[in-house]
């Protein structure tokens, strides 16, 4: 196994929180002084940047959420003139104006290097020929891991999202061992190339995926299409895009850069931390970026963090996966649901394929819960008795784990709609 960093990925951690609390003083200073955002926050509560003396003063600080990233639409956060600026990114702002973030050289540098250690830390290596299956564009995905990976040493060819026929060539033609993409979409092409019926045509050997949920029965759908290792990795375009944790080949929690990033995780309800070990909302600190550094910002992410040493020497801390977000929870008859708990109970039942729906609407007072989910051909053209009896165990089993009884409905394979990039697994249709 080889660490790209040992220095920093290594590092004993009482020297890593002295290296975070000058990085802190530093960014907050930077703040202070070039972003009146920031300056003005700072002053409602008080405080300087000389307040700052000890990493648990990051606490008192104000967090930062999406909304404050849209209302200073486009440039407001930068905490660089645009002279100095080589490279701009947004998130796809489906609910409003999109998040801005912006790089100098030296910015860009950072990620670079952050993505080739997850990229190392999931097993690349020089050799590797890397299909970049992420969209190019404004989404960081697509240029974040091309740069990492170049940086790693592997052979990078930039596909860009879609286009599966020529996805499937190239990765023959080229020989293409790592497939990077979001999990959906890996699920998408190890579905077609199973079709194709030829594996010995592939050399796929490492996934590295990202950019959206992957549990741990999603993950095992891929790999039992493709005999692939499949890596989890995340980040965000607040904090900087992918590159700010990944998994080791251990597959025991995705390890934070936190030489860059400052991470806590808080009750989401009273905004206070929650004991090392559970689940809360995550938040981030960047402390090295230089245009756009972020204090405190509020993910909506809900996920673990641990700072127990990994089998693989890293003493980085590690999150768990991503459980849930405090935003793609819903309510139905008065009872929280995770679409994550649906997709584990689906999941688990043999003759299920992994693609589903969950849709909810509004009859008269009442909202209605759909779940709409694929199964495989054998059921879905054998006997209908056998079919309504599948049906009903689906519905009990969901009833069962989630304490709502949804109406099930299993559709033929292949019907639901595949993605290129982000699976969108909740439609909501009830009026607001
Ligand atoms: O998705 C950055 C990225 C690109 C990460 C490629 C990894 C690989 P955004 O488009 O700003 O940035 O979306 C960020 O996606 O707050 C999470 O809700 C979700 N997300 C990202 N990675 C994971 C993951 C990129 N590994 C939002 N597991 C985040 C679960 C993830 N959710």
């Amino acid at each position: 196994m080889s660490i790209w960093d040992a220095s920093h990925e290594t590092m004993d951690r009482e020297r890593l929180r002295a290296l975070q609390l000058e990085r802190l003083q530093a960014t907050v200073a930077r703040l202070y002084e070039r972003v009146p955002h920031y300056r003005e926050r700072l002053a409602a509560l008080g405080a300087e940047p000389a307040d700052v003396r000890a990493l648990d003063d990051l606490r008192r600080l104000p967090f930062t959420t999406k909304a404050d990233f849209r209302d200073r639409y486009p440039y407001g956060l930068f905490a660089s003139p645009l002279a100095d600026v080589v490279e701009v990114h947004s998130s796809s702002g489906t609910t409003g104006k999109p998040v801005v973030a912006g790089f100098t050289r030296r910015d860009l540098d950072t990620w670079a290097e952050l993505v080739c250690r997850v990229a190392v830390m999931a097993g690349v290596q020089a050799d590797d020929v890397a299909q970049v299956s992420f969209g190019y564009g404004m989404f960081t995905g697509g240029f974040g891991l091309h740069y990492g990976l170049q940086r790693a040493g592997a052979t990078v060819l930039p596909m860009s999202a879609g286009n599966t026929a020529r996805q499937l060539q190239f990765m023959q033609d080229f020989g293409t061992t790592v497939l990077v993409a979001t999990p959906s979409y890996a699920l998408y092409l190890a579905e077609s190339i199973q079709a194709l019926g030829a594996p010995d045509a592939f050399r796929l050997r490492l996934g590295l995926f990202g950019a959206e949920a992957c549990s741990e029965e999603m993950r095992r759908q891929i790999e039992s299409r493709i005999p692939i290792l499949a890596t989890d990795n995340y980040g965000l375009t607040e904090v900087m895009g992918p590159g700010v944790a990944g998994e080791c080949e251990c597959r025991a929690g995705m390890h934070v850069a936190e030489d860059h990033f400052v991470v806590e995780v808080v009750d989401p309800t009273t905004d206070q931390p929650v004991p090392e070990g559970e689940v809360g909302e995550l938040v981030f600190t960047s402390i090295t970026r230089e245009c756009s550094p972020v204090l405190r910002y509020r993910t909506r992410d809900l996920c673990s963090v641990t700072t127990e040493r990994c089998a693989c020497g890293r003493t980085l801390a590690r999150m768990g996966r991503i459980v849930g977000r405090t935003d793609d929870m819903f309510i139905i008859s008065g009872v929280n649901i995770f679409p994550s708990a649906v997709e584990r109970v689906l999941f688990a039942i043999e003759g299920i394929e992994p693609h589903y729906r969950i849709v909810l609407g509004r009859r008269g007072a009442l909202d209605t819960f759909e779940v709409q989910v694929e199964v495989s051909e054998a059921l879905f053209n054998g006997w209908m008795d056998d079919l309504r009896a599948f049906e009903r165990r689906v519905t009990e089993e969901l009833r069962s784990a989630l304490l709502v009884r949804p109406k099930v409905k299993l559709v033929e394979p292949g019907t639901l709609e595949r993605t290129e990039g982000k699976a969108r697994r909740v439609i909501d249709e009830r009026p607001r």
